[in-house]
């Protein structure tokens, strides 16, 4: 079908929807300048994220996990959210509307969304590996890598690594959104890592009418009732 029919559908269905929803990955954030993590712009000196994001990594090499994630933080404190960002703000000016991110970005909240799920954290807080202190800590670089803790422990980024449960809090609050959506977009992300992945089809089970928004096939496409092939910054403002 042509793209302009399909997001003429989607536009449609999301005026119809009394409770949408939308599921985020690194690909909404690509526009504004942010690496994907599966992208050809995922390698960070050769490391592939898999690596890195870690706890056996942190534990093998603090220094050169904290070194990535400098780089990220720095990255990240000179980028502004995209169009696509903002025209998720623009639906809950409309209706009750929820993300759920997996980005640790933020960049959600800074372009105005305020109910938004971090499914794997932010990477603008820091978690104490000894007394489990937990802040907001935005300084861009430390001076000293790794960042230490008031205790003497070592801090870590607050985020969620391969291997990790997710907070227990994000957790329920996604699946009891997922219970309560009649329409869900899915923006933007690979849909292969768990459990963020079967959110769409859990969605689709219970009856809701799933988008996917993501300019190349992934594994959930075949569970969609539209695939739109484009860029979210693309398409989200003509949906919206
Ligand atoms: C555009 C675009 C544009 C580009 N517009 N789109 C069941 C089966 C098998 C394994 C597991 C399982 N359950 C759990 C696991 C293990 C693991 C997992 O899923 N592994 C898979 C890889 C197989 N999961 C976990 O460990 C999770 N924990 C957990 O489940 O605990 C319980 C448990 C543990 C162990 C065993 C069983 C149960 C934790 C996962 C934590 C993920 N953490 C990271 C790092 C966060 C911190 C950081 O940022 O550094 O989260 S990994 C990384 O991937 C990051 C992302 O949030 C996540 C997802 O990536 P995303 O967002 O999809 O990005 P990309 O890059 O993959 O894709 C970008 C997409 O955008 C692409 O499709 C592009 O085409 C598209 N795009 N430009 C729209 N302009
Ligand atoms: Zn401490």
């Amino acid at each position: 079908m042509d793209i302009s029919l399909l997001i003429e559908k989607v536009r449609d269905a999301l005026q119809r929807a009394r409770r949408p929803l939308a599921l985020t990955g690194a690909g909404i954030s690509a526009e504004s300048g942010v690496p994907t993590f599966r992208g050809s712009d995922g390698l960070w000196r050769n490391h592939r994220p898999e690596e890195l994001a870690t706890p056996e990594a942190f534990r093998k090499d603090p220094r050169l996990v904290w070194e990535f994630y400098q780089w990220r933080r720095t990255l990240l404190s000179e980028v502004k959210p995209n169009r696509a960002h903002y025209a998720l703000v623009r639906i809950e000016e409309k209706k009750p509307f929820s993300i759920i991110t997996q980005n640790v970005d933020g960049l959600h909240s800074l372009a105005g969304s305020t109910d938004v799920v971090e499914l794997h954290g932010n990477i603008w807080r820091v978690r104490c590996t000894d007394c489990g202190m937990e802040r907001e800590d935005r300084t861009v670089p430390f001076e000293e890598i790794p960042p230490r803790c008031g205790c003497g422990g070592l801090l870590r980024p607050g985020v969620v690594w391969f291997g990790e449960m997710l907070p227990a809090d994000a957790l329920d609050r996604a699946y009891e959104l997922i219970k309560a959506t009649d329409l869900m977009l899915v923006i933007g992300t690979s849909g292969v890592v768990q459990p963020a992945a079967s959110f769409a089809t859990m969605a689709k089970r219970r009856g809701a009418f799933v988008v996917e928004i993501n300019p190349e096939l992934t594994p959930i496409s075949s569970y969609m009732d539209v695939v739109i092939n484009g860029k979210a910054g693309e398409i989200l403002p003509q949906i919206v």
